[in-house]
């Protein structure tokens, strides 16, 4: 069980659309693949997105935290010693990818020493969840043809559509003709990631308020501390803290000051472990969760799925695992399916994770 080495490989696959929200854009998966190797042979991985304009990680910071700081400080300790990882991770601050790809990465490893999925390690609830797809900024047409596309090659009915763009009709538009188009066949949440005033956000929300919206994510920045409650106060579904709550205090702050009461999970950015601790944080607290995409690979996607199918709590609502059907490639030798609207979490030992390695070596940038 012991940890003999750590390495982070920087790898970049093209995506063929990108996706564009309020806060930046993803043209390439320019992530890292964290590896845990043991003195058994085992190796656990998992995938770390840098998110420059969410967390303020870029490839080569987490590269660079993985080998300076994070790797040594696990090497030597049992894949199990998860508070002592903790403990000793959490002395630097931020690089929240960078942390949670090692967690999970020494969930897998051990997984696959107990001969366990870890699915069921985590909590076994379910088999597999429903999907929610996340629609990027673009007309209404193409938006509404998009989830066409979902819908009839996967089966996903529920869309996070993204928000926040100025003059705000444009997206309350994108919302009514996705309505119109399917009617009540859908799920429709939207996600602002700031890009609104509260002004505007409550203008948009009034203007959306026949549309049946079921939750309404990040609409203006938490920072506009006054204006944020105000906002919620008046949303008449949960409003979900999403980079505004990524840690279990922060989770705290933000509904306790009534700036949000819904909070969204991502294992790319709190891991397994962490992810759990918010989990039951929410749900002390009484506020709804759902399973977020930090725009994963199917590395990242498998382990969202992982922890989304493991409670009952983060299977109650669609999560968003869909985004990586958007690459052009990716590193796995059996590619993640989704059908009839549900991804399965895997059943084989640890995260079922085989990595093609002609694949790695393709888009490895280290080489
Ligand atoms: C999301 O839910 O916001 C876009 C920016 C980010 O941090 O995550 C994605 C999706
Ligand atoms: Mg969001």
């Amino acid at each position: 069980l012991t940890i003999t080495d750590v390495e982070a490989i920087p790898f970049a696959i093209p995506y063929t659309k990108p996706l564009r929200f309020a806060s930046g854009e993803v043209r390439t998966a320019d992530h890292v693949l964290v590896r845990v190797r043991t003195a058994a042979g085992v190796v656990g991985q998992a995938e770390a997105p840098p998110r420059p304009f969410t967390y303020g990680e870029t490839q080569s910071s987490i590269v660079a935290v993985v080998e300076q700081l994070f790797g040594p400080a696990l090497v030597g300790t049992s894949v199990l010693d998860r508070e002592l990882h903790r403990a000793r991770l959490h002395r630097t601050i931020a690089n929240p990818t960078a942390k949670a790809a090692l967690d999970m990465a020494t969930w897998d490893a051990a997984g696959q020493l107990l001969g366990q999925p870890v699915h069921r390690l985590l909590g076994g609830y379910a088999e597999s969840v429903r999907v929610s797809h996340m629609l990027g900024f673009d007309d209404p047409q193409v938006m509404v043809q998009e989830a066409e596309r979902m819908r009839e090659a996967h089966g996903i009915t529920t869309f996070k559509v993204k928000v926040g763009r100025r003059p705000y009709q444009l997206d309350v538009a994108v919302v009514r003709a996705l309505r119109e188009a399917f009617g009540d066949e859908v799920e429709l949440y939207v996600d602002g990631n700031r890009g609104w005033t509260a002004s505007e956000s409550a203008r948009a929300l009034a203007e959306m308020a026949d549309l049946g919206l079921t939750l309404a994510e990040e609409l203006n920045p938490a920072d506009d501390v006054l204006g944020r409650r105000w906002l919620v106060q008046q949303c008449p579904v949960p409003f979900v803290a999403d980079e505004s709550a990524t840690r279990p205090a922060e989770v705290t702050r933000e509904i306790l000051g009534g700036s949000a009461t819904a909070v969204s999970i991502k294992t790319a950015r709190t891991g397994f472990s962490e992810s759990q601790r918010v989990l039951h944080l929410a749900e002390g607290l009484g506020v709804e969760v759902v399973v977020g995409n930090q725009i994963d690979g199917q590395v990242g996607t498998l382990a969202s799925v992982v922890f989304a199918a493991a409670h009952a709590s983060t299977s109650a609502r669609a999560a968003e695992l869909s985004n990586f059907l958007d690459m052009s490639d990716d590193l796995l030798v059996e590619p993640l399916t989704i059908t009839g609207g549900r991804m399965a979490a895997p059943t084989a030992p640890g995260l079922g994770l085989h990595v093609d390695p002609d694949k790695l070596a393709r888009y490895r940038q280290d080489a």
